[in-house]
Protein backbone atom coordinates (compact mmCIF):
# COMPACT_ATOMS: atom_id res chain seq x y z
CA UNK A 1 0.00 0.00 0.00
CA UNK A 2 1.30 3.71 -0.77
CA UNK A 3 1.06 6.13 1.82
CA UNK A 4 -0.18 9.33 -0.29
CA UNK A 5 -0.92 11.38 2.97
CA UNK A 6 -0.13 11.22 6.55
CA UNK A 7 -1.40 13.61 9.18
CA UNK A 8 -1.45 14.27 12.65
CA UNK A 9 -5.25 13.88 14.13
CA UNK A 10 -4.97 14.54 17.83
CA UNK A 11 -3.86 13.22 21.21
CA UNK A 12 -5.94 11.74 23.90
CA UNK A 13 -5.35 11.69 27.04
CA UNK A 14 -8.53 9.02 27.92
CA UNK A 15 -9.79 6.89 25.63
CA UNK A 16 -13.10 9.00 25.36
CA UNK A 17 -10.84 11.36 23.49
CA UNK A 18 -9.79 9.61 20.47
CA UNK A 19 -12.21 10.10 17.12
CA UNK A 20 -15.17 9.28 16.97
CA UNK A 21 -15.11 8.36 13.14
CA UNK A 22 -15.41 4.55 12.20
CA UNK A 23 -11.97 4.85 10.46
CA UNK A 24 -9.78 1.52 11.65
CA UNK A 25 -7.01 2.31 14.55
CA UNK A 26 -3.66 0.41 13.19
CA UNK A 27 -1.13 1.08 16.73
CA UNK A 28 2.06 0.33 18.13
CA UNK A 29 3.13 -0.80 21.49
CA UNK A 30 6.07 -1.00 23.25
CA UNK A 31 8.86 0.01 25.64
CA UNK A 32 9.79 3.38 25.66
CA UNK A 33 12.42 4.15 22.89
CA UNK A 34 12.03 0.89 21.41
CA UNK A 35 11.25 3.14 18.37
CA UNK A 36 7.61 3.23 17.57
CA UNK A 37 7.34 6.84 16.69
CA UNK A 38 10.90 6.69 13.92
CA UNK A 39 8.57 3.25 12.59
CA UNK A 40 5.61 5.88 12.20
CA UNK A 41 7.66 8.19 10.36
CA UNK A 42 9.12 5.87 8.60
CA UNK A 43 6.17 4.40 6.87
CA UNK A 44 4.97 7.49 6.26
CA UNK A 45 7.90 8.94 4.98
CA UNK A 46 7.54 12.00 7.19
CA UNK A 47 10.54 12.44 8.88
CA UNK A 48 8.33 15.15 11.57
CA UNK A 49 5.22 13.80 12.19
CA UNK A 50 5.98 11.82 15.35
CA UNK A 51 8.52 13.41 17.71
CA UNK A 52 11.20 11.01 18.07
CA UNK A 53 13.44 11.22 20.90
CA UNK A 54 16.30 10.16 23.03
CA UNK A 55 14.87 10.17 26.39
CA UNK A 56 12.53 7.91 27.10
CA UNK A 57 8.95 8.43 28.66
CA UNK A 58 8.17 11.08 26.81
CA UNK A 59 5.11 10.06 24.81
CA UNK A 60 2.30 10.24 27.63
CA UNK A 61 -0.82 10.68 25.23
CA UNK A 62 -2.59 8.37 22.72
CA UNK A 63 -1.53 9.91 19.08
CA UNK A 64 -3.61 9.26 16.09
CA UNK A 65 -2.29 9.90 12.72
CA UNK A 66 -4.73 9.93 9.67
CA UNK A 67 -3.69 8.29 6.70
CA UNK A 68 -4.81 8.37 3.10
CA UNK A 69 -7.94 9.40 5.05
CA UNK A 70 -9.03 6.24 5.34
CA UNK A 71 -7.54 4.75 8.57
CA UNK A 72 -5.14 5.95 11.87
CA UNK A 73 -1.09 4.76 12.86
CA UNK A 74 -1.34 5.00 16.45
CA UNK A 75 1.25 5.90 18.36
CA UNK A 76 0.71 4.79 22.25
CA UNK A 77 2.77 5.59 25.46
CA UNK A 78 5.44 3.78 26.33
CA UNK A 79 6.01 1.20 28.81
CA UNK A 80 8.80 0.16 31.29
CA UNK A 81 10.58 3.18 31.50
CA UNK A 82 11.88 3.36 35.58
CA UNK A 83 12.28 7.33 35.96
CA UNK A 84 8.70 7.99 35.85
CA UNK A 85 6.66 8.27 39.23
CA UNK A 86 4.44 5.24 40.40
CA UNK A 87 1.04 7.50 40.11
CA UNK A 88 2.06 8.81 36.80
CA UNK A 89 3.45 4.96 35.63
CA UNK A 90 -0.21 3.43 36.83
CA UNK A 91 -2.39 6.18 34.72
CA UNK A 92 -0.20 5.18 31.73
CA UNK A 93 -0.87 1.88 32.07
CA UNK A 94 -4.90 2.80 32.87
CA UNK A 95 -5.03 4.42 29.51
CA UNK A 96 -2.63 1.57 27.49
CA UNK A 97 -5.34 -1.16 29.06
CA UNK A 98 -8.28 1.08 28.54
CA UNK A 99 -6.79 1.01 24.96
CA UNK A 100 -6.11 -2.16 23.92
CA UNK A 101 -9.49 -3.59 26.39
CA UNK A 102 -12.18 -1.25 25.25
CA UNK A 103 -11.40 0.57 22.10
CA UNK A 104 -13.58 -0.81 18.94
CA UNK A 105 -11.22 1.52 16.76
CA UNK A 106 -8.35 -0.92 17.69
CA UNK A 107 -8.11 -3.14 14.30
CA UNK A 108 -4.44 -4.61 14.47
CA UNK A 109 -2.27 -4.08 17.47
CA UNK A 110 1.68 -4.46 17.01
CA UNK A 111 4.47 -5.44 19.64
CA UNK A 112 7.51 -3.95 19.21
CA UNK A 113 10.59 -5.54 20.55
CA UNK A 114 14.00 -4.04 21.02
CA UNK A 115 16.73 -6.57 19.98
CA UNK A 116 19.19 -5.13 21.38
CA UNK A 117 17.71 -6.15 24.82
CA UNK A 118 18.35 -9.55 26.51
N1 LIG B 1 19.85 1.94 16.49
C1 LIG B 1 18.58 2.25 16.25
N2 LIG B 1 18.04 3.30 16.88
C2 LIG B 1 16.74 3.59 16.64
C3 LIG B 1 15.93 2.82 15.76
N3 LIG B 1 14.67 3.35 15.75
C4 LIG B 1 14.72 4.40 16.59
N4 LIG B 1 15.95 4.57 17.12
C5 LIG B 1 16.39 5.60 18.09
O1 LIG B 1 15.86 5.23 19.36
C6 LIG B 1 15.44 6.40 20.07
C7 LIG B 1 13.97 6.28 20.45
O2 LIG B 1 13.17 6.27 19.26
P1 LIG B 1 11.63 6.66 19.31
O3 LIG B 1 11.12 6.44 17.93
O4 LIG B 1 11.43 8.02 19.91
O5 LIG B 1 11.07 5.54 20.30
P2 LIG B 1 9.63 5.45 21.03
O6 LIG B 1 9.85 5.96 22.43
O7 LIG B 1 9.29 3.99 21.03
O8 LIG B 1 8.67 6.26 20.23
C8 LIG B 1 15.72 7.59 19.17
O9 LIG B 1 16.93 8.17 19.57
C9 LIG B 1 15.81 6.97 17.78
O10 LIG B 1 16.60 7.73 16.93
C10 LIG B 1 16.55 1.70 15.09
O11 LIG B 1 15.95 0.96 14.32
N5 LIG B 1 17.86 1.48 15.38
MG1 LIG C 1 7.53 7.88 20.85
Amino acid sequence: MQITKAEFKCSSERISQVPKDDLKDIAFIGRSNVGKSSLINMLTARAGLAKVSGTPGKTRLINHFRINDAWYLVDLPGYGYARTSKTQRSEFSKLITDYVVKCEKMHFLFVLVDIRLE
